[in-house]
């Protein structure tokens, strides 16, 4: 199999990475059944900075042996919580170690600022798997009392197999979301990074392998989703898959596990989040989180708060002091590892071309660019901080996920028009409220239809918070001990301790 070595020069990170570049399976690089290579592109450039192994149905197949037999002879209920939990933390430990190495890869491959990657990718993704490995000796199940002749207890038992496929926009982190809770239960894994930001996964095989996993307990299966995703979903011995992506592959994947074994499906799927902000909030509090909100990872967050509720009294000074940050924010856009940068680019020539489509749509459909609007330089995949004024609810701009750094902004009146444009949208991932009210503040949060609601702040995701979407933004709860009902499934045993007379 494969390695490549990368050179970095500059402020942030100087060095050489060197990586392995094939499948990760049964805790062995090997090369694919079929061999097939995938180049991997620095969306600051547009150019290739390395190819790695993409693999096929049949390395699934692979994996999922090498998995079946891990389970059944040093994971699963063969290796006591407490192991499990010393080998999470420890894999943490060496991330922590190799934190500076791992941000390089995610602003490299994925175009992130480093000093945002650092601080809110790789520093999420060491506290969950932390975190994680804190919960693999305190998973238990209940005893119940039924009657004087039975003793009827619960197991919270790992389900052998799990399938995880990964997005692009936060590779490393979505990674812990998954692994985290899946290895702390007790199941092996059959994992798919993205295609387009495979290469913090291999760095963290490595360290998976590093920190003493037995082979098979950690499969990574580079590939196309239209491959190795799908031979994932419709697995016959993958019994539980977990999924953050688009809406479209969520369904996919949810046919895909009716038609085979009916494993259980979890998505953690797209968003079209409002933020909304009253007359009474704290402005200046506010106008900081509200651009976080919305261009946080250059507006490539599930939970973005792309939808902007503004009430007409403070629209006016909401609007010129947004305006003047935004467009601050606009100029620190450029090289990802440059100390100034607070923007880099899209993650793809095809997000790219997504976004600039919707920019255009927006232009169409009458809403009006107040700043932005663009492309930023003529390399690269960057795309200007964009805020959409005189929008309306029909537009697409406002209707659908766009993924990029574009804001549609709305006037409103009063509590209730605004909790029902808030809700008026087939996604309930996340919603924000800013109001030093605390009843208004309260009574709106709990209005929201949607998994999480940030009251005066946003975009604080932790690992020990629950995460998850309401309607079409997913079925299930990431993180905290929610993520643990997800990655177990309950048996009832059922003890006669009478006699039948
Ligand atoms: O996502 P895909 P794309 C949204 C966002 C974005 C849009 C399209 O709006 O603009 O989706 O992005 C794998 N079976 N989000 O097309 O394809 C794929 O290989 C199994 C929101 O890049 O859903 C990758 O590993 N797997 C989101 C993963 O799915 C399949 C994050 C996500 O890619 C598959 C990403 C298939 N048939 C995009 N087809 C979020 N919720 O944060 C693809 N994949």
């Amino acid at each position: 199999p494969g390695s490549t070595t990368l050179e970095f020069d500059n402020a942030a990170y100087r060095g050489s990475i060197s990586l392995n570049t094939g499948l990760f399976i049964d805790g062995k690089w090997v090369d694919p059944v079929e061999p097939d290579m995938i180049d991997i592109i620095n969306p600051a450039s547009g150019k290739k900075i390395a190819a790695v192994s993409l693999g096929s149905s049949k390395d699934v197949d692979i994996a999922v042996k090498a998995a079946q037999k891990a389970y059944k002879t040093t994971w699963g209920l063969k290796c006591p919580g407490s192991q499990r939990g010393k080998l999470l933390t420890r894999l943490a430990d060496l991330m922590e170690r190799d934190i500076d190495q791992f941000t390089a890869l995610e602003s490299l491959n994925g175009g992130k600022p480093f000093a945002v990657a650092k601080g809110v990718d790789l520093a999420g993704a060491i506290s969950t798997i932390r975190y994680f490995g804190g919960w693999a000796d305190k998973i238990h199940g209940k005893t119940i009392e039924s009657n004087e002749t039975k003793l009827a207890y619960t197991r919270h038992e790992p389900y052998g197999v799990v399938g995880q496929i990964i997005p692009w926009n936060f590779p490393i982190l979505m990674l812990s979301w998954k692994a985290g809770p899946a290895l702390a239960t007790g199941n092996c894994i059959v994992l798919k990074p993205s295609e387009m930001t495979p290469l913090s996964a291999l760095k963290f095989a490595e360290l998976v392998a590093e920190a003493g996993f037995p082979p098979g307990v950690v499969n990574i299966v580079n590939g196309y989703g239209k491959t190795v995703g799908q031979a994932i979903s419709e697995h016959m011995h993958i019994s539980k898959v977990a999924f953050t992506g688009s809406t479209l592959v969520g369904r996919k994947i949810l046919e895909a596990a009716a038609r085979s074994n009916l494993k259980v499906v979890t998505l953690e799927l797209g968003g079209k989040s409002p933020t909304v902000i009253f007359d009474d909030c704290n402005l200046d509090q506010t106008l900081k989180w509200a651009m976080q909100a919305m261009y946080l990872n250059m507006g490539q967050s599930c939970v973005a708060g792309s939808r902007m509720f503004v009430q007409e009294g403070i629209y006016p000074e909401f609007m010129e002091k947004f305006t003047a940050m935004v467009k601050a924010f606009g100029e620190a856009t450029g090289d990802p590892f440059a100390p100034t940068t607070m923007h880099g680019p899209q993650v793809s020539q095809v997000q790219f071309d997504r976004i600039m489509s919707y920019i255009a749509s927006g232009k169409e459909s009458g809403a009006t660019v107040h700043i932005g609007g663009d492309r930023h330089g003529t390399e690269g995949y960057f795309i200007q901080p964009t805020i959409f004024t005189d929008c309306t609810p029909d537009m697409k701009i406002v209707k659908e996920e766009i993924f990029g750094p574009v804001v549609a902004v709305m006037k409103f009146k009063t509590e209730e028009e605004v909790i029902e444009a808030a809700n008026a949208t087939d996604y309930g991932l996340s919603a924000c409220v800013f109001s030093e009210n605390v009843g208004r503040a309260l009574r709106v949060a709990h209005a929201f239809e949607s998994g999480s609601v940030f009251v005066n702040s946003a975009q604080l995701i932790e690992c020990s918070i629950p995460f998850g979407g309401y309607k079409a933004s997913g079925i299930g709860r990431e993180q905290g001990e929610y993520a643990l009902e997800t990655y177990t499934q309950v048996k009832a045993v059922h003890v006669n301790t009478g006699l039948i007379i």
